[in-house]
């Protein structure tokens, strides 16, 4: 406790001192360096169809090429204003109308899509097709140039998983518009995914190793991540506090599949409930398939197909599967774990 008069010349000290742009870490030293996390970041789960009846209605008033991409920003509600789903990372549900074109462009920041409906748009990476199908996950990996389209009469909607609010954060922001709207065509659709998805690689050096080698993959299917999930689910043990997850990986270096961002998947059987956890990686979960409730820090929040729920760092999750669950989810993991920030507390 600080005496009357000593508090009224330090508050008449720190006026004095604002001009100059000084201020005592003393009175916000608590706030700054916490004995544990406290999220600005909520609980928030948003229903697929009301975001996706929004999306359409913007459908009809602006093109993806005006728009560049014509996406709904998923922010958190503590975070207004901040574009950010929890504090490093942004979420985005993005629309391509049958014909359109979301034109070439290429920047710092990481990008994974999550397909949410359609089959048959694509993301081209560096020229090459990821021809996307329901619950494909599609990565844009920093500087490597991409865009988006959509030859097939159905609409392509998708979740854009970012690093905006990281990149953000470094001040470390680079981006680039390709002087044609789609970039080259140079390899046909799947040979990233010959040369580098099973477990090989073209000899290094070779004429055919033509991926950049720190990030050669970009497209996980949902053809290859679900029936390798269900195999798993059928005869591993399950675990008490995750169920059974599988997490996406860069072949490169056996990593995260990007520098900031980490994904996986886990299924839990109808019944099952998780034991409660906690971890420092913020985590923007998508209801793949089944129902039912996700309890964060106490507040229960129901799960059907297509929700997208996000769970801020360090509050408790308890899942419980009413019918077999699946979901994906993404989360800063990978970037916390290089600055030796992650932590995870399982009860
Ligand atoms: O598709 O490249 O949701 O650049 C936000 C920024 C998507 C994209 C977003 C982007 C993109």
């Amino acid at each position: 406790m600080l005496a009357n008069d000593q508090r009224s010349q330090l508050e008449a000290l720190y006026a004095e001192m604002a001009p100059a742009h000084l201020a005592p870490l003393w009175e916000s030293l608590a706030q700054l360096v916490r004995p544990q996390p406290k999220s600005p970041a909520q609980v928030h789960r948003w229903s697929y169809d009301e975001a996706r009846d929004y999306l359409m209605r913007a459908g009809d008033l602006i093109s993806a090429e005006q728009a560049e991409r014509r996406v709904l920003i998923l922010e958190n509600p503590g975070l207004a204003g901040q574009s950010a789903v929890v504090p490093s990372l942004y979420a985005g549900l993005q629309l391509i109308l049958p014909g359109e074109i979301a034109p070439a462009h290429r920047h710092a920041q990481c990008a994974l899509r999550f397909v949410m409906e359609g089959d048959g748009a694509f993301t081209a990476v560096d020229g090459e097709k990821a021809v996307m199908r329901p619950f494909d996950l599609v990565l844009t990996p920093g500087w490597q140039w991409h865009d988006h389209g959509n030859p097939t009469d159905r609409p392509m909607i998708w979740l854009d998983g970012l690093d905006i609010p990281t990149v953000r954060h470094f001040d470390a922001s680079f981006a680039e518009h390709h002087s044609e709207k789609q970039y080259n065509e140079t390899v046909a659709p799947g040979d990233t995914l010959a040369r580098y998805g099973h477990n090989m690689r073209p000899v290094r050096g070779s004429a055919a190793d033509r991926r950049p080698a720190h990030q050669p993959l970009f497209h996980y299917p949902h053809a290859q991540w679900r029936p390798a999930l269900e195999s798993m689910a059928r005869t591993a043990e399950i675990d008490p506090h995750l169920g059974h997850a599988l997490e996406f990986l860069n072949p490169a270096d056996g990593g995260p599949v990007m520098p900031t961002i980490s994904a996986h998947i886990r299924l839990l059987p109808a019944g099952f409930a998780t034991r409660p956890r906690r971890s420092t990686d913020g985590t923007v979960f998508v209801v793949v398939e089944g129902q039912g409730t996700a309890t964060i820090e106490g507040q229960q929040v129901g799960l059907s197909p297509r929700d997208i729920v996000v769970v801020p760092s360090w509050h408790e999750l308890v899942l419980e599967a009413d019918s077999e669950l699946v979901l994906f989810g993404y989360s800063d993991k990978a970037a916390q774990e290089k600055l030796h920030l992650y932590k995870e507390l399982n009860a």
